[in-house]
């Protein structure tokens, strides 16, 4: 039985900022750390509604603010198959997060408690991580006052990385089904991927080490653990050389470095001592995102990002269907948001013949979008992604008879990558190995991944306008509906430009409007960023 007058005494110990008001958004919480005690303890309450609401399958709770500054920080939960939070729930952590006293906040709970339907008595359990911000320890007390309040089971996992923790969740609640996912722990986690890299690179030779910049975040020891487990280079393995791993230093965190330094600024880390032709690869501050990039011969900067992942793994996955004999079972598609790059949507298209959706921005949104294919492959530019595989198609992969010795090595390759792949969310280090075995098969450096197709020059912009909430977008946020007449406005615009694209969207993160362009060249596509900036400010 919940106990209210526990509820409402321990949270007296972490009061709600007056003058705030918080909301779960696409990432969860997410801001400045010293705003999030009161917000963690209701999140940590909520945690323990949904796991009675659901019988006592376990939930996990993440705290981190992935490619934040260090002083941010914030807290999402994990659904029990480790996927987001189902999004009906959102507006119930909104609403306790904003309770603006202990009466106010029982209440609310006692009704959603109600309105859920969930047995008080049922048992509730939560496992929790969080990365290697300062004040993690501090929210990590405010969540353990809730989960104790609540009488609630749970287990600290201490750092993980963020798709480590989603994993986890989803072990906990399939052990002992036929669905059971893995070894209840972050050794298991190490032991699954390493043991599916060791069998994919069978025969395989690499093309050279990569080396990984962490963002000075808990990807880095994670990283270094990993390694531990992989085979090196001269055993069949691939050299890994660890950068950017200090988390002893919590202003160094994801400063400039990681992947969305990477990624928005369209350059290497300062710090970065790469020559010509080297691979490299950043994460972000809890390892949930990955790019590539490189020096061309030129000493040119060349980024692989989220978009080339997924066509990279897209065509690899179709290559391995049709040589395992399976292609007829495999029905492979991409899924996309409204960034990705023009020229990455018609590649995908007209050389690689594979069926395309667009979806929202948001990861849970385009997982959902993957789910509708046999292989379904998402991912952000941003580099946040994995790729899905149905259980028609694990059990087609799993059964298929083999006809012939080359049938047989790639669908030994291809069982051995749904195991290596993170089914629950994009997990940086189980997406790194993926591209070291892709270009490993394809035997192809960066520059040979690169030559796939063109990318068309593209400019984001973030334009501070007075309300963001106005502006509403519609076709997976690739036109406007309000404010009436911006989407004309902007259509005139894109139409005065060769290979014109552009949109407006209203960030869900920050308090702005984000603005996408893209055209034949650099120019042009600066130009056309300028003037949709211009119609929105
Ligand atoms: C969140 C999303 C990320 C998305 C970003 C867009 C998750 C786990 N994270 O960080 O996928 O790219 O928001 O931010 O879904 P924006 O709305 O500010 O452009
Ligand atoms: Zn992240």
């Amino acid at each position: 039985m919940a106990d209210y007058e526990k509820i409402k005494e321990a949270s007296s110990k972490h009061p709600k900022p007056a003058d705030k008001t918080f909301q779960y958004g696409t990432a969860g919480f997410r801001m400045k750390a010293n705003l999030l005690n009161s917000v963690v303890y209701r999140v940590g309450l909520l945690a323990a509604l949904r796991s009675r609401k659901l019988n006592g399958q376990t939930i996990g709770v993440m705290i981190t603010a992935s490619h934040n500054p260090p002083e941010d920080n914030g807290v999402k939960l994990v659904d029990p198959m480790g996927e987001m939070l189902e999004a009906s729930w959102e507006p119930y952590a909104t609403e306790l997060a904003n309770a603006q006293s202990e009466d106010e906040l029982v209440k609310i709970y006692e009704k959603l408690t109600e309105d859920v339907k969930a047995k008080p008595g049922a048992p509730a359990r939560v496992i929790y991580a969080r990365d290697t911000r300062a004040s993690g320890s501090t929210l990590v007390a405010c969540l353990k006052d809730a989960l104790d309040a609540t009488g609630t089971e749970y287990t600290d996992y201490k750092h993980l990385t963020t798709p480590q923790l989603h994993y986890l969740v989803r072990c906990v609640n399939t052990k002992g089904t036929q669905y059971e996912y893995g070894e209840v722990s972050e050794q298991g986690y190490y032991k699954k991927i390493a043991a599916a890299f060791k069998q994919a690179m069978k025969h395989k030779k690499t093309t050279g080490p990569v080396t990984v910049d962490c963002a000075n975040g808990v990807g880095g020891p994670k990283l270094v653990e990993l390694k531990k487990h992989l085979p090196g280079a001269s055993e069949g393995g691939v050299d890994i050389k660890v950068v950017n791993d200090d988390v002893l230093k919590p202003e160094a965190l994801n400063s400039q470095c990681g992947a969305d330094f990477v990624k928005t600024q369209q350059r290497a880390p300062p710090s970065s001592k790469i020559s010509s032709g080297d691979r490299c690869a950043s994460l972000d501050g809890d390892a949930d995102r990955i790019v590539y990039y490189f020096a061309d011969k030129d000493n040119t900067f060349r980024l692989l990002d989220g978009d080339r992942i997924a066509t990279l793994a897209a065509s690899f996955l179709a290559d391995l269907g049709r040589a395992s004999g399976l292609a007829e079972q495999l029905k492979i598609g991409v899924v996309q948001t409204a960034y990705a790059n023009g020229a990455s949507t018609q590649y995908v298209e007209k050389n690689l013949k594979l069926p395309i959706l667009c979806t929202n921005t948001g990861v849970k949104h385009l997982h959902h979008a993957a789910q509708r294919f046999d292989i379904g492959v998402y991912f952000e530019a941003n580099g946040h992604g994995t790729v899905l595989f149905s259980p028609a198609a694990l059990k087609a992969i799993a059964n298929y008879e083999p006809q012939s010795p080359a049938q047989k090595n790639a669908l030994e390759t291809l069982r051995a990558v749904t195991e290596l792949i993170n089914q629950t969310v994009g997990d940086a280090l189980s997406d790194l190995l993926l591209v070291e075995v892709i270009l490993a098969h394809k035997g192809w450096t960066c520059q040979e991944w690169l030559n796939t197709y063109v990318d068309l020059p593209n400019r984001l912009v973030r334009v501070e306008v007075k309300d963001r909430n106005i502006f509403q977008a519609v076709d997976a946020e690739r036109k406007l509906e309000k404010p009436e007449g911006a989407q004309k406005d902007i259509e005139t615009e894109i139409a005065k430009y060769t290979k014109g694209r552009s949109f407006a969207r209203a960030s869900g993160t920050e308090d702005a409007v984000r603005v996408y362009a893209e055209a034949s060249t650099r120019g042009e596509a600066d130009d056309l960023a300028a003037r949709v900036s211009a119609v929105v400010r």
